[in-house]
């Protein structure tokens, strides 16, 4: 037996990766204010994704914040932190091959376009969540709009802290008009219209 045979290692690529999943990586970007629908989106859009047999990941601000970006708060520097983060994680999953659904408030579009000159071109789907502020903070899920209000928490999106509207998203989803089917198939197709599915 020859034991000088040489390892040949077999360079394994994201096309290659992604080939395997029969799909094409993607970013889909949900950003908008707290109680806008993101997560509820999030969750939807990757179960029906998952249905249909695709790989995906799903990256929210409530979790991540618990863990990868612990240490961060909702000071103008740290959000940017926190999505910086964000994006170079997402820049690993969508070389691992995956299609990743991240739903962040994101409140700044210097940080949203830096996320998308990290991905190829095509890769970066922004999802605009446009809920109006006053129907967001009536629904208060957590209870979080009522205490920014009361002064007990600060920097508050919305309320004490800016939210830059996207000037040109893929899809805008007014989650007070539209139905979650109807949001999740408006996803859908303009993952369909770019060949991601
Ligand atoms: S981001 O601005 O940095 O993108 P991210 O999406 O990670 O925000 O986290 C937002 C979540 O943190 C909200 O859904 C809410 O539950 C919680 N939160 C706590 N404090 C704040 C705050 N000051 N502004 C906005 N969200 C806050």
């Amino acid at each position: 037996v020859n034991h000088n045979l040489m390892h040949h290692s077999v360079s394994v690529t994201k096309s290659m990766r992604a080939a395997r999943g029969k799909q094409r990586p993607a970013l889909i970007w949900l950003t908008g204010l707290s109680g806008s629908g993101k997560s509820t989106l999030a969750g939807r859009l990757e179960a029906a994704l998952f249905q249909q047999g695709f790989h995906t990941y799903g990256l929210d601000g409530d979790n991540v914040r618990q863990g990868l970006c612990k240490d961060l708060d909702f000071s103008e520097r740290d959000r940017a932190e926190n999505i910086r983060r964000v994006g170079e994680v997402a820049f690993l999953m969508l070389d691992a091959g995956l299609i990743v659904i991240a739903s962040f408030i994101s409140p700044f579009r210097r940080e949203r376009e830096m996320v998308r000159e990290m991905l190829e071109p095509g890769e970066f789907v922004e999802v605009y969540l446009s809920a109006p502020l006053a129907v967001c903070e009536e629904r208060d899920p957590k209870g979080l709009y009522q205490r920014a209000r009361a002064g007990e928490i600060g920097n508050f999106t919305g309320i004490s802290s800016p939210y830059e509207v996207p000037e040109a998203p893929d899809v805008i989803i007014d989650s007070s008009v539209q139905s979650l089917d109807e949001s999740v198939t408006r996803v859908l197709d303009e993952l369909r219209r770019r060949n991601i599915v």
